[in-house]
């Protein structure tokens, strides 16, 4: 279902430029499949019959112009949790961040239509300070080719050597959506050089959790709809006391008298022998 090898160089270009990405990774036979699975989700028809954690977007209840998002689909949708949850995933990310496993903190299902609008620059890691230790690596999967015209992601090369910076601004449909990155840049002397990835349909793109990044309009006629991997180390835990960033939503799973994550609600991917 998904075929991928890191080998030495590719690690050291990910080390450099705080992303990776691979032409190939979901079997090509698997992708109508999942686009077939978008549109109902965004209607509320869940296979499993569990909603989803976040959802900003309901058809026919919400303006057509904005990229819609749905975050841990995987409960409600049997394929797109083979996709997300899988095992090589893990792998991929653990060998990239250089942990010894990895688990889930949470998946995106994104569907950008034509005229869809931007998504804010960030840094993802910035919006788990719930989760010690605040780390995060983002595995990106378009189901759609990806260009500048459908409003690709962006990254600003090698920002994975900067600090992390708390988020701020509006993440869906911002006015600007690089204001709060060149803010950042000018405030702390950075230069930025920023790439618009071009990934076909069924490839990958990794991301460090510190690496600044956003999406800009999908101007072109075509549907941009990614399935997207949010990874943590498969030891991390709740933070003691933090509940900011996205921890409003996501400490109501955490358990009595323990740390942990559970297994039911944050999967591990894969762990090393
Ligand atoms: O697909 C996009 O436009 C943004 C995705 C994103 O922010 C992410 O995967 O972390």
């Amino acid at each position: 279902m998904i075929n991928a090898s890191l080998n030495s160089n590719l690690l050291e270009e990910f080390n450099q430029n705080g992303f990776l990405i691979l032409d190939e990774f979901i079997d090509l036979q698997y992708l109508d499949k999942l686009k077939d699975r978008i549109e109902p989700l965004f209607k509320g028809e869940f296979e499993t019959g569990i909603e989803p954690d976040e959802w900003n977007w309901k058809s026919g209840r919400d303006s057509n112009d904005v990229t819609r998002q749905i975050c841990n689909a995987w409960k409600s949708d049997n394929l797109i949790k083979k996709i997300v949850c899988n095992s090589i995933i893990g792998e991929c990310v653990s060998k990239l961040m250089g942990w010894k496993g990895a688990r889930l903190l949470q998946d995106n299902v994104l569907w950008k239509p034509p005229l869809g609008r931007s998504l804010l620059f960030h840094q993802d890691a910035s919006y788990d300070d719930w989760v010690t230790p605040q780390t995060m690596v983002t595995c990106w999967m378009p189901l759609d080719d990806s260009s500048i015209e459908t409003g690709t992601l962006e990254y600003v090369v090698g920002s994975h050597k900067w600090d992390l910076c708390p988020p701020s601004g509006t993440f869906h449909a911002p006015d600007d959506y690089k204001k709060e990155l060149k803010m950042y840049a000018k405030n702390n002397n950075k230069i930025l050089d920023i790439v618009e990835i071009k990934v076909p349909a069924g490839g990958v793109s990794f991301h460090h959790g510190l690496t600044w990044h956003g999406s800009g309009t999908n101007k072109s006629p075509y549907h941009r709809r990614a399935l997207v991997a949010h990874c943590v180390p498969h030891d991390a835990k709740f933070h003691p006391t933090n509940c900011g960033g996205t921890g409003r939503i996501y400490r109501k799973y955490k358990m009595n008298d323990t740390d942990e994550l559970n297994e039911s609600f944050f999967p591990i991917l894969w762990k090393d022998k």
